[in-house]
């Protein structure tokens, strides 16, 4: 072969390569190449194409962000009108819309195609021979804007089809869509270069489609998923929408992997419910799932009203977001201190449920925001997080408005509130800081000198010695109390956090379940309730607690002020010591009596009352009662703070550690 021929089968070789493993990473989720080596292929192509650009072909990868900034979109004209959808907003709606079908085409039964409706916008792939040709917006369904450039640089779209014999023209319609992933990432960019954040992933989704600059939405994370064929020439269709559905994966198109085919109303619904419990774990944002009749044939049979087929419903869940008014704007602390602004609002139905009040996070929040009192304001409540405000409407605000200040000097309900969180924290089942009492703690706060838990630990002497009665030696002993509480435990430091729903026990729970605080915050829902005695309420509440941005923080600002704590082995489920009975009494040094307790109940431990001849060891901490005395009447081995803790780092030691009390 001639050293051009080689060439060009060299190219033509890295771009189908090339558009394989795109399909692998971006299609299929499984991509089977590093991106080292991605790289390199797509570097050698861009190499071959500067030195013969005659071989550049508008379907090859290296052409994916191309072309100038335009100023305007042009107008397209679908070949097959983009139809929207009906709407059904409850079961009875639903049942309804089933019902007049099945009248309609006379039958018993109807197979559905079900799958979710995502919050994107809609789109018109047209391939002419197999190449993508155009990608236009829905428009008004019947002319729509032509964002080729844009959509090309959708590493998901594939710019040829992977069909032996392509048909001469396809329209395929699907929703363009930004992950929440992504949207957050977009978001905390637009912050960081101090540029406006977008309200949801749709708004997100649009705005980056529309950039008349093709290289800025290729940095935006887009998605596709396709879920019809408008016009097509030249190919037969399949009989049923599943079938097409499937024609459009092995031609390289992606395509929503919660698409099923549900036989009859009562599958509809059970989908329904399924993708409603799972709505707050999906990767992207939806507004409900689409029904859709599974055979073509009976879809011409149905036809369509106005602009929306007879043949396809989509069945809505509540919304997540909604619009109402700010009443007005309070400041609450949380049990660690932290001021937080609540908008006080006009009853609105959103989430499901109703909705009050919402958080403005901090005062950065409401300056960024720019809320206040009067505003119209989007909130919004997805799953069982907090209720929050994401957007001012400011066409609607008020002509007589003022900016929103958060009041300079801490209101007393807020000091106390900050008392009691910071008394709570010192405590002595907490982070048993000795010496630092309920006047010390009012005194500190008063004089501002502390806030949160953490400022605690930046306290100087000089600092001390401003408060009231407060001498040199008093002072240096509270600063070594509070320099020792930093070497603690998980269950003391999770207790110590004053998490709504969490006491002592279910700290204790918590620490020995998961191990360590990473392990934790990474727990979902399910997680949280699989803990003994955690049950859906405190789930909720811990999980609440640890999306907060201001718990993170003050978290975070505690570790870093040295507050640290061993980790424990995550709790398997085994239970090594099953079967073991243990009486437990006195004043241990580390553990109170209720962690002891629940630390050995996870082993398996029985924890008993009072001591009998079956009881396999005696826990003695200080000043035991007379449950000691009756172990050694008994013969029942007595544990020591130390053994215990020996006994907890290791079950398996426990014949060792028993056997040692004997000596
Ligand atoms: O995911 C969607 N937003 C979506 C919109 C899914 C569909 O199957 C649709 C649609 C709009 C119109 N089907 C039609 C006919």
């Amino acid at each position: 072969m001639p050293a051009e021929g080689r060439i060009a089968a060299r190219v033509a070789a890295l771009r189908a390569e090339i558009a394989g493993h795109n399909h692998r990473y971006y299609v299929l989720d499984a991509p089977s190449v590093s991106d080292a080596e991605f790289d390199a292929l797509m570097r050698e192509l861009e190499a071959l194409e500067r030195e013969h650009p005659e071989l550049v072909t508008p379907d090859s990868p290296t052409q994916r962000v191309g072309g100038a900034p335009a100023s305007t979109f042009a107008e397209v004209r679908h070949l097959t009108p983009m139809l929207s959808l009906a709407n059904a907003f409850d079961e009875a709606e639903f049942r309804e819309f089933d019902r007049r079908a099945r009248e309609r085409l006379d039958v018993a039964d109807i197979d559905y195609v079900a799958e979710t409706k995502l919050d994107g916008l809609a789109i018109s792939l047209s391939y002419v021979d197999g190449r993508l040709e155009r990608a236009a917006t829905r428009g008004d369904g019947t002319v729509g804007e032509d964002v080729t450039a844009n959509v090309r640089t959708l590493r998901s779209v594939p710019l040829s089809l992977r069909l032996e014999r392509p048909p001469a023209l396809v329209e395929i319609r699907g929703e363009i869509y930004m992950s929440w992933r992504g949207f957050e990432r977009l978001n905390a960019e637009q912050t960081a270069r101090g540029e406006k954040t977008f309200v949801n992933p749709r708004n997100a989704a649009a705005g980056s489609l529309r950039q008349l600059d093709p290289k800025v939405t290729a940095t935006r994370p887009l998605g596709i998923f396709c879920y019809a064929v408008g016009s097509v020439q030249g190919a037969e269709l399949p009989a049923t929408h599943y079938e097409m559905l499937g024609w459009l994966r092995e031609a390289g198109l992606p395509v929503s992997g919660e698409t099923r085919v549900a036989a009859g109303i009562e599958s509809c619904l059970a989908y329904y419910r399924d993708i409603g419990a799972r709505r707050p774990q999906l990767a992207y944002a939806i507004d409900g799932v689409v029904f859709k009749v599974n055979r073509l044939d009976w879809q011409r049979d149905l036809g369509q009203v106005a602009r929306a087929p007879r043949w396809a419903i989509a069945f809505k869940f509540p919304p997540e977001e909604a619009r109402t008014r700010v009443l007005a704007i309070d400041v609450q602390v949380g049990r660690t201190g932290q001021l937080t602004p609540v908008a006080r609002l006009e009853p609105v139905f959103v989430g499901g449920a109703t909705v009050t009040n919402a958080t403005l996070h901090n005062a950065d929040e409401i300056r960024r925001k720019d809320v206040r009192v009067g505003d119209t304001v989007i909130v919004r409540r997805a799953g069982d997080v907090i209720p929050e405000v994401v957007q001012v409407v400011t066409e609607q605000r008020p002509a007589d408005s003022v900016p929103y200040e958060m009041p300079s000097e801490v209101p007393e309900q807020l000091l106390r509130q900050r008392v009691q969180a910071l008394i709570h924290f010192a405590s002595r089942r907490a982070m048993n800081i000795e010496g630092l009492g309920d006047r010390i703690v009012e005194q500190l706060v008063r004089a501002g000198l502390v806030e949160t838990a953490a400022d605690l630990y930046r306290l100087s002497l000089p600092q001390l010695l401003e408060l009231e009665r407060m001498g040199e030696k008093l002072g240096q002993n509270l600063l070594d109390s509070i320099d020792r509480s930093r070497a603690t435990t998980l269950p003391r430091f999770l207790f110590a956090l004053g998490i709504r729903e969490v006491g002592e026990a279910t700290a204790a729970q918590l620490a020995a379940h998961f191990g360590s605080l990473d392990a934790l915050l990474q727990a979902d829902r399910a997680a949280l309730e699989a803990v003994p005695d955690v049950g859906p309420v405190c789930a909720a509440s811990v999980q609440a607690y640890f999306e907060g941005a201001e718990n993170l923080a003050n978290v975070r600002a505690l570790a870093e002020a040295g507050v640290h704590w061993p980790d424990l082995p995550r709790d398997s489920g085994a239970k090594p010591l099953a079967g073991m009975t243990t009486v437990i009494t006195g004043t241990l040094r580390t553990l109170s009596r209720d962690e002891a307790k629940s630390r050995l109940q996870n082993l398996g431990v029985k924890v008993a009352g009072s001591v009998s001849k079956k009881t396999t060891f005696v826990v003695v901490g200080a000043d035991p009662g007379s449950k000691a005395e009756a172990a050694q009447a008994l013969g029942v081995p007595m544990l020591d703070d130390d053994a215990l803790e020996r006994l907890l780092a290791d079950p398996a030691a426990l014949p060792v550690i028993l056997e040692a009390t004997r000596s």
